[in-house]
């Protein structure tokens, strides 16, 4: 049952928010474009696994025929990371026509807040976000994500961003949109792959209950966006700078030489670091979404408290 028509949130996920017990949304472009299959699939399992050893109930976010899904089996998680390219990756901008047409999409950042809110679910963890690209004085590439957490009351748990963007702008950006970019314990916006990236963040908070406190205000007070908080890549996970910075600039170059752009030059960037770093780089990125679903299990458990 849901107030929305074009929703279905999975009976596990429903009953969980009906009781005011902790639900952790989580994203699939992710599983068909940030990995390669099959590792996308078993990470997505062990995410949503991770995610109940913390006290919260997964809830996986996709479009699957024409539906908007809050809640996936793992039948569905091993369908989308199969198809992986193959699925069309939904931002906001697509998913009118995909379900109109019954058609299946992965959904960003962006989508996966817009449906997380419409069913009811306030944190979400990935990996890493979109934001402002390098360049984008002259291409204007400004991921959506940006606009999303300006409007959308949706708590998202990142590893910062990937240094394929401009992370000076990308932070310019959410502060004229007044997103608050926290910092987990540090006081330095995360690069992903590194856990410093020389960018400070707006606030560093500590404990998961002091990030739910400082969400459940936003939330009380009607803000109507969300809160970003940057999780820092486990020391024993995280990449030589100079390796992945080498490997970063190559993929620019190779994405600026053959003309990428549009919804493409995401998933070519991340697929090309990955190649040029011969697979180091997907481990590191399996380990941090492993460490945001454990934090935004964590901090889902004392916002319901609230
Ligand atoms: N950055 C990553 N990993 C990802 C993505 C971005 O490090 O998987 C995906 C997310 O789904 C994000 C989307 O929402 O790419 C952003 O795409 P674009 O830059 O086209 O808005
Ligand atoms: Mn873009």
């Amino acid at each position: 049952m849901s107030l929305n028509k074009y929703l279905d949130v999975a009976p596990e996920v429903a009953q969980a928010i009906a009781d005011h017990k902790p639900v952790v949304a989580l994203e699939s472009t992710i599983i068909s474009h940030g990995m390669p299959y099959p590792q996308n699939v078993e990470t997505a399992l062990k995410v949503e696994s991770i995610i109940r050893e913390n006290g919260a109930v997964p809830a996986t976010i996709a479009i699957l025929g024409g539906r908007l899904k809050a809640g996936l089996s793992p039948e569905e998680i091993e369908y989308l990371g199969k198809k992986g390219h193959d699925v069309a990756k939904a931002s906001r901008r697509d998913i009118a026509v995909l379900a109109a047409r019954g058609a299946d999409g992965a959904t960003t950042v962006t989508t996966t807040m817009m449906i997380a809110h419409m069913a009811g679910i306030q944190v979400f963890a990935t990996g890493g976000i979109g934001g402002v690209h390098r360049g984008a004085e002259t291409t204007m590439d400004i991921s959506a994500d940006l606009e999303e957490l300006a409007q959308t009351p949706v708590m998202v748990v990142c590893a910062g961003a990937k240094s394929i963007l401009d992370l000076g702008l990308t932070l310019e950006y959410l502060e004229t949109h007044g997103v608050p970019v926290i910092g987990y314990g540090t006081k330095e916006l995360p690069a992903f792959y590194t856990r410093k990236s020389g960018f400070a963040v707006d606030y560093e908070i500590d404990t998961p209950a002091d990030l739910a406190a400082a969400f459940h205000a936003s939330l009380e007070m009607g803000l109507r966006g969300g809160m970003l908080v940057t999780n820092p890549i486990p020391e024993e996970y995280s990449m030589d700078p100079d390796v992945i910075n080498k490997a970063i600039d190559e993929a620019v170059a190779q994405a600026e030489a053959q003309g990428i752009h549009g919804k493409e030059t995401t998933p070519f960037l991340l697929a090309k670091v990955k190649d040029l770093t011969g697979g180091d780089s997907l481990d590191s990125n399996i380990q941090l979404v492993f460490n945001n679903a454990r934090l935004a299990a964590r901090t889902a458990a004392e916002l319901v408290k609230l």
